[in-house]
């Protein structure tokens, strides 16, 4: 089958604390890839857009309460709604570029106290990225920069034990790169890491499934 040999998009996704410059990097990587004539879309989690993404923006702005374990699931339920789309993106030679994903999903709910395999049982059979690229930042330097904007989780404290679970989550899809840096600097590394991946993809590499 000559769609599932071939060339396909790039599934890149962006991970790191709040204020670790994720949603930054990813507008600049998408104006460097349509540049470059490479068909990109930037997409993000929660995508509030949705019923579910409605319910999960409420939770995040302390305006409705939720169990743990229902928001965690509601927040998994946010990316099964958008896989099938996500998929065709990607057989039809779109890139995605990805602020947050599934990685989120575990290592917030985990770093809340949920049990780590719980957390990841609902995200298996997602689509796996092809990169996951982590913007890494000492929690205290992430708080330093300010602009936490007084949703629920952007607390010091909180974000010290996500940054614990982040680390538990790494494999050989991710890439860390030191996001203290100048955002000059950062963008420049992103780049050729990106470049590169979708290349590979370009070249058919297979899609997969998360976490198989
Ligand atoms: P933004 O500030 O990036 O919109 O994120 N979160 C996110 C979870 O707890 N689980 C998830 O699955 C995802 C995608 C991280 C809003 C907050 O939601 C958290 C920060």
């Amino acid at each position: 089958n000559n769609q599932r040999s071939g060339s396909r998009g790039a599934l890149i996704v962006l991970e790191g604390l709040d204020r670790s410059g994720k949603t930054s990097q990813s507008c600049r990587l998408l104006s460097y890839l349509e540049g470059l004539g490479h068909p990109v879309e930037s997409w993000r989690f929660p995508d509030r857009n949705t019923g579910v993404g409605q319910m999960i923006s409420a939770y995040l702005a302390n305006k409705s309460q939720l169990d743990d374990h229902a928001i965690h699931l509601l927040f998994s339920a946010n990316r099964w709604e958008k896989r099938s789309l996500m998929e065709s993106k990607l057989r039809s030679g779109t890139t995605l570029i990805v602020d947050r994903y599934s990685f989120s999903g575990v290592a917030f709910s985990s770093a809340k106290g949920l049990d780590f395999e719980w957390c990841k049982a609902p995200e298996m059979g997602l689509l796996a990225p092809d990169l996951v690229l982590y913007l890494e930042i000492p929690p205290e330097k992430a708080a330093e920069r300010g602009g936490y904007g007084g949703e629920r989780y952007e607390q010091l404290e909180l974000q010290k034990k996500v940054a614990r679970s982040y680390q538990m989550l790494y494999d050989a899809s991710w890439k860390a790169i030191d996001a203290s840096l100048p955002i000059e600097d950062v963008e420049k590394q992103l780049r050729e890491m990106v470049l590169d991946c979708v290349t590979t993809c370009q070249k058919g590499k297979a899609l997969s499934n998360l976490w198989s």
